[in-house]
């Protein structure tokens, strides 16, 4: 299996003032292509060769065909849960249990981006879901993820500093805030198991 590059589902500006053009060009043409290309070149002869991306993920010990599948699958991921700029919020069951779970919407962003935050160096922070339909927040070193770990990915904000630092400079914090501008609900409810 051949790994590729998936085309975003919107355009390279649509999720302008929050995330500029420059910042998802780059972040998609030459960070996420060099996983991929990389994963490709490092799998060539190795009992990962012809399997997918997920069981890659979940199977891979620590190192460069890990650290290049995890970062495709997160950025696949990534992409697909954002959207232009709306005023959506979560719905019914997945709303429910993150009010029962963090108090509120409201403490939910805060805890969310106090993980984020938390996040030393390079990496991501997620609302994932346990087995046992529990949600819980995480925070991921580089290109860790809920998926090695047995977990469902229901929405990951990419704290690396290539995600942010054109739009931002170092300022994380504005960039997470920005973030809630741009999270595509419907997506994260459709990835909620409720
Ligand atoms: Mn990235």
């Amino acid at each position: 299996m051949t790994h590729t590059l998936p085309a975003l589902p919107y355009a390279y500006n649509a999720l302008a003032p929050y995330i500029g053009e420059e910042t998802m060009t780059l972040h998609h043409t030459k960070h996420h292509q060099a996983y991929v290309d990389n994963l490709n070149r490092l799998v060539v002869g190795t009992q990962f060769e012809g399997m997918s991306l997920e069981d890659i993920v979940k199977t891979a010990p620590a190192g460069g065909i890990f650290n290049n599948a995890g970062q495709h699958w997160n950025h696949n991921q990534f992409w697909t849960m954002m959207a232009a700029p709306s005023e959506q919020t979560p719905t019914g069951a997945l709303m429910d249990s993150i009010v029962k779970t963090f108090g509120s919407f409201d403490d939910f962003k805060t805890k969310f981006e106090a993980t984020g935050l938390a996040t030393f160096g390079s990496g991501w922070a997620w609302l994932a879901q346990n087995a046992d339909g529990s949600l819980e927040l995480m925070s991921s070193s580089n290109a860790g993820n809920p998926l090695q770990h047995g977990k469902n990915a229901l929405l990951g904000v990419d704290v690396w500093e290539h995600a942010y630092y054109v739009d931002y400079r170092n300022r994380r914090a504005d960039y997470l805030k920005g973030f809630w501008s741009v999270v595509n609900w419907a997506n994260v409810n459709d990835r909620f198991n409720g």
